[in-house]
Order: structure tokens, then C-alpha cells, then sequence
């Protein structure tokens, strides 16, 4: 039987619930026809919350045992299964479960929110105010920033309900205000926050996540939110503190879509390069790598469609934790999907101890680094590019090494080598 939630579709706190149930194997559903500012106004819904917020769950023993604020009702869908690690998986983990679980909500999220709720018209705006509640968050970010830059989960080594929550409070920040030149200051924060969305059981429920572009421009306040019958905008009285479930998704929807730009890299001139002749090639070639594969490659190159492009990764001393290092790679990899058309990959962890040294090997469609990659790509300013210039013997031969993953590589061990393509 399936647990019912009241809330809108578009709604973070209700995102918690949603997601931990995912990771749970627990049934929930939203609350059919649930309409914001209407559905939560009704008798029967503050007889299960009387101070009419959502989100709210109706739990197996009717509804007289509703379960209100967004934490409670993931830590009650968390534990309503034993066999999830959700919870961590000793009494120390559980209990910086709940230490991170309080951070996201007093640090993160209460300082996102009293940020973005003025600007977006759902409280009063006050600058000094808005200065304190930025001071505070970054204060908050970089201590984030450090605890992820050896670990890739809050806790553990696997997704908790800490993780859950405070995704849930960034994905706000991230849609609405944090813009990236917010976030580039806290780049092990991206890193996770950009893994952690695109996860399956993130992604069923959140969807695809595109950053703010702006910091929204002050609005006047909102009024409260009123059951429609009552026509608020006409008779209610604007009330400085009036707060509305933002729902930025609705919001979205009124903007008439653009129409889809083509991406510039179709409108080069044709290269008589074929990437996905190469990308077979290079899937297909089991023995004699270097005279199949490798020479392949130099007779399909086309120096004038194409380039190549060294990458360095510019933070290699804090990659003392091997697979926090190779997890940072693959969720690069991931990241790079919008790509795939445009590009193919070698990336190389090395080194047998740490700190592991990250360096790879592009092929782009284009002269450049391709400008959308660069803009929807996160990870790649965590790296030096230095394009290869193909006249130079050691540098063709650096290139051969990469796609061979060729060991000793620079006179190193390599702990892996992953391939996009
Ligand atoms: N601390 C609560 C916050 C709930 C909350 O503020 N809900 C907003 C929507 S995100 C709401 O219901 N607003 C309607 C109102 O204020 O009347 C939780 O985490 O569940």
C-alpha cells in the first residue's frame, strides 16, 4: 500500500520524502488533484497540519496520524524499511546522519531561503538582512567544501538520508539564486551537488537541473496564499510575511519555450572525420592496439575538423582518497554526456599511491574547446587545457600513450583509465 503525500509536484521538501522512497523501496504517491494554497487550506488538511504548510503524509494508521515537516516525513519513510542504509550502518554513522541532516536544514537551507524568499517576493526585503544570510551560507559552503574534498558522500560510503535532505536544500539554491560564480568558489560542493541530481533515483523525481543564471531582481512582496474562491488578489490585504510555496516549475511554464538553438559545432564545415568510425575502431580493437587502433586514428585524424587537447587537473593534492578520485572522474564522465556527438575521452587516474595525479586526453569537434561544454560543465575549469600541437613528435606520443592507457605512464603506475566515448 502506498504512502500518500500532500504536496505539489514541484516542491523540494516533498523532493525528501519522494527520493528517500526510491532508495527505500517504499511506495509514495502525491496526493491526487493537489492544488497549493487551495488543498492546504481545507478543514480536512488542517485537522492533519493546523498551521496549513505542506508537505504532509498520511501514514497507514489513517489520518488521524499525519506526519508534518518535510525532515520527519523522510525519516519516517527512511525507516518504515530495515533493509536500506539509509540510516548508515553503526550508532556513530547514525548520528552524523542526523548532524548533517541539521546542518543542511540550519546552515544550507534556512540561509538559501532567507536569501531567496525576499527577492522572490515571499518575504520583506531587507539588505543587511540579505548580507548576513549570504555571509552566513558561505561561511556554511566552505566548511561543506572541505568535508567533501576527501569524501564523496556526507557519511559513509553510499547515499544517506543526509544526502537526500541536503540535495534537496541545494537543488533550491541551485535553481533559484546560486548563480556559478556563486558556486565556482566551492567546487567540491558542485561536484557533489551535480553527482548527487543526476543519480537515477534523483533524477525520476527532480528531473533534469539547470543552474540559475541570474540572482532574481528584488520583487515586492507576494500576498498570502488564499483559496482561490476567495479571489485574493482583489480583497486580501498584502502581508509583509506572507510566505507561498515557491513553485518554480509553474513558474517556468509560463515562459513560452524557446525555440532550441542548433548547437554551433553542426554548422562547421563537414570533416571527413567520422567520430563514431573512430569510436568503433577503438571499442573494437582487442590486439595490436598500437598498429590497429592507434595508427587507425592518425589516418582518420582530420587536424582541421578536430582538435586535441591535453587536461591537467588542477587540484591533484587533495586526491588522497582513491576512490573518492575515481568517482570525481566518472561523475565528470557522466557530466559529459551532452558531448557525445561532439567529443571522445581518455582519462587517466595515476599514480599507485596517493596524492593520484588526474590528467586526460580530448578530442574536440572544432578548433576550440567547445563553448556549451565549457558553460554546462562544471568540471572542466577544475582543469588546465593546453591543446596539443600535433607537429610535436612527444606530444603525438603523449596522445598514443593516452588512448593506449600505456604503462608506465609518465613513469607511473596507472590505479585506472576510463574512456568517453
Ligand atoms: N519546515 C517545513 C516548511 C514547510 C513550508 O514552508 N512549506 C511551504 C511550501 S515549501 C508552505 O506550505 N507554504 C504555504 C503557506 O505558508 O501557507 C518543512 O520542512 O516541511
Amino acid at each position: 500500500m502506498s504512502l500518500i503525500l500532500h504536496a505539489g509536484k514541484s516542491n523540494k521538501n516533498a523532493y525528501k520524502a519522494l527520493i528517500a522512497a526510491e532508495y527505500a523501496g517504499v511506495q509514495v504517491e502525491l496526493a491526487p488533484n493537489f492544488e497549493m494554497g487551495v488543498s492546504n487550506k481545507t478543514p480536512e488538511f488542517l485537522k492533519m497540519n493546523p498551521i496549513g504548510k505542506v508537505p504532509v503524509l498520511e501514514t497507514p494508521d489513517g489520518p488521524v496520524f499525519p506526519v508534518f515537516e518535510s525532515n520527519a516525513i523522510a525519516r519516517y519513510v527512511a525507516r518504515s524499511k530495515d533493509d536500506n542504509t539509509l540510516y548508515g550502518s553503526s550508532l556513530i554513522e547514525y548520528a552524523q546522519i542526523e548532524q548533517w541532516i541539521d546542518f543542511a536544514s540550519m546552515e544550507i537551507d534556512a540561509n538559501i531561503t532567507k536569501w531567496y524568499y525576499p527577492r522572490a517576493g515571499y518575504a520583506p526585503f531587507l539588505p543587511p538582512a540579505e548580507e548576513f544570510a549570504i555571509t552566513s551560507l558561505k561561511r556554511a559552503l566552505s566548511a561543506l567544501n572541505s568535508h567533501l574534498a576527501t569524501n564523496t558522500y556526507l557519511v559513509g560510503h553510499s547515499v544517506t538520508l543526509a544526502d537526500i535532505i541536503l540535495t534537496c536544500n541545494l537543488y533550491l539554491g541551485f535553481a533559484y539564486i546560486l548563480v556559478k560564480s556563486f558556486t565556482s568558489e566551492f567546487p567540491h560542493v558542485e561536484r557533489y551537488f551535480w553527482t548527487l541530481v543526476n543519480q537515477p533515483n534523483f533524477r525520476k523525481i527532480v528531473g533534469q537541473v539547470k543552474q540559475a543564471e541570474a540572482v532574481p531582481a528584488v520583487q515586492s512582496a507576494k500576498k498570502p496564499s488564499q483559496p482561490k474562491e476567495s479571489k485574493p488578489k482583489a480583497k486580501s490585504e498584502p502581508k509583509a510575511v506572507a510566505k507561498k510555496e515557491p513553485e518554480p516549475k509553474e513558474e517556468e511554464e509560463e515562459v513560452a519555450p524557446k525555440p532550441k538553438a542548433k548547437n554551433p559545432l553542426d554548422l562547421l564545415p563537414p570533416s571527413k572525420m567520422v567520430l563514431d568510425e573512430w569510436k568503433r575502431l577503438y571499442s573494437n580493437t582487442k590486439t595490436n592496439f598500437r598498429e590497429v587502433a592507434i595508427k587507425g586514428f592518425w589516418d582518420m585524424y582530420d587536424p582541421e575538423g578536430y582538435s586535441l587537447w591535453f587536461c591537467d587537473y588542477k587540484y591533484n593534492s587533495e586526491n588522497t582518497v582513491s576512490f573518492v578520485t575515481l568517482n570525481k572522474v566518472g561523475g565528470f564522465l557522466q557530466r559529459m554526456d551532452l558531448a557525445r556527438k561532439y567529443a571522445f575521452g581518455k582519462m587517466l587516474v595515476i599514480g599507485s599511491e596517493p596524492p593520484f595525479k588526474v590528467k586526460g586526453l580530448w578530442l574536440f569537434r572544432g578548433q576550440e574547446v567547445p563553448q556549451f561544454v565549457i558553460d554546462e560543465c562544471y568540471d572542466m575549469e577544475l582543469y588546465e587545457w593546453t591543446k596539443v600541437d600535433i607537429n610535436d613528435e612527444a606530444q603525438k606520443e603523449r596522445v598514443n600513450q593516452m588512448i593506449e592507457d600505456y604503462e608506465p605512464f609518465e613513469g607511473e603506475s596507472l590505479l585506472d583509465a576510463k574512456c568517453f566515448k
